[in-house]
């Protein structure tokens, strides 16, 4: 996806911002350009309050001076804009790449309502060709892949499960101190039979199949923006 489809998505998520809602910011390069956009209206006299979804959106937002606060000071959100890597029928969706899927899950779960800006590429007929993040805990993590790679070859998967590391070599390590495990599933024909499997297991935190949460998409394609509903 362009730079400027990815704009374009986030303009119209932006529509549908109201002065004094209380707003989840996503994580990820079009996620990016939603937190940009919400500046300008901010520094036109928006009132909002804002939760990040990552460090790295905590960071962008204020140094754009949005205003932040937590969900320890607030009982909800209006509205989190996201990004997405897949998005599948009835707007399941893998997220994750971009290592926040914890936070994401928390937020997006914290608001009334969830909606994800893509492009045309992120929508599949069916989940998983897309690796699935799965954020585990350190301790255990051996009993902990073993685990996950019998629910995988349960569900046919063609793939394998990798560790996440850094250009560097070191394990990638989420703001939760946790680790991720790509899994490559290769396609997910019950991503509700798999998510239950995957939370079963104790060294899993959380997984990136978001399932019943997202309520729009706003998908940006060559001849502009599309909105995809449930
Ligand atoms: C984040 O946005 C992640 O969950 C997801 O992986 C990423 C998509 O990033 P991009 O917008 O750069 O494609 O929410």
């Amino acid at each position: 996806m362009s730079e400027t489809q990815k704009r374009e998505a986030a303009r119209a998520a932006l529509d549908e911002v109201r002065p004094g809602m209380r707003l989840g910011l996503g994580t990820g390069s079009t996620a990016r350009h939603f937190v940009e956009l919400l500046a300008e209206k901010v520094a036109a006299g928006l009132e909002c309050l804002c939760v990040p979804t990552s460090e790295a959106t905590a960071e962008q937002a204020r140094g754009l001076d949005i205003p932040l606060t937590d969900l320890d000071s607030i009982d909800h959100l209006d509205l989190t804009v996201d990004g997405a890597d897949e998005i599948g029928p009835g707007l399941a969706l893998i997220k994750g790449a971009g290592g926040a899927l914890l936070r994401e899950k928390i937020v997006a779960d914290a608001s009334t309502r969830m909606v994800v800006i893509a492009d045309g590429s992120k929508l599949v007929d069916t989940l998983g060709r897309f690796p699935l993040p799965i954020e585990v805990n350190r301790f255990g993590l051996g009993a902990t892949r073993r685990a996950i790679a019998r629910i995988m070859e349960a569900h046919g998967a063609e793939g394998g499960l990798a560790l996440r590391r850094r250009a560097a070599g070191e394990p990638f390590v989420t703001d939760g101190g946790h680790l991720i495990l790509d899994a490559s599933f290769g396609r997910i024909s019950s991503p509700e039979a798999v998510s239950r499997a995957l939370l079963d297991i104790p060294g899993v935190v959380q997984h990136g199949l978001f399932l019943a949460v997202c309520k729009r998409a706003y998908v940006a394609g060559a001849d502009g923006v599309k909105t995809v509903d449930p």
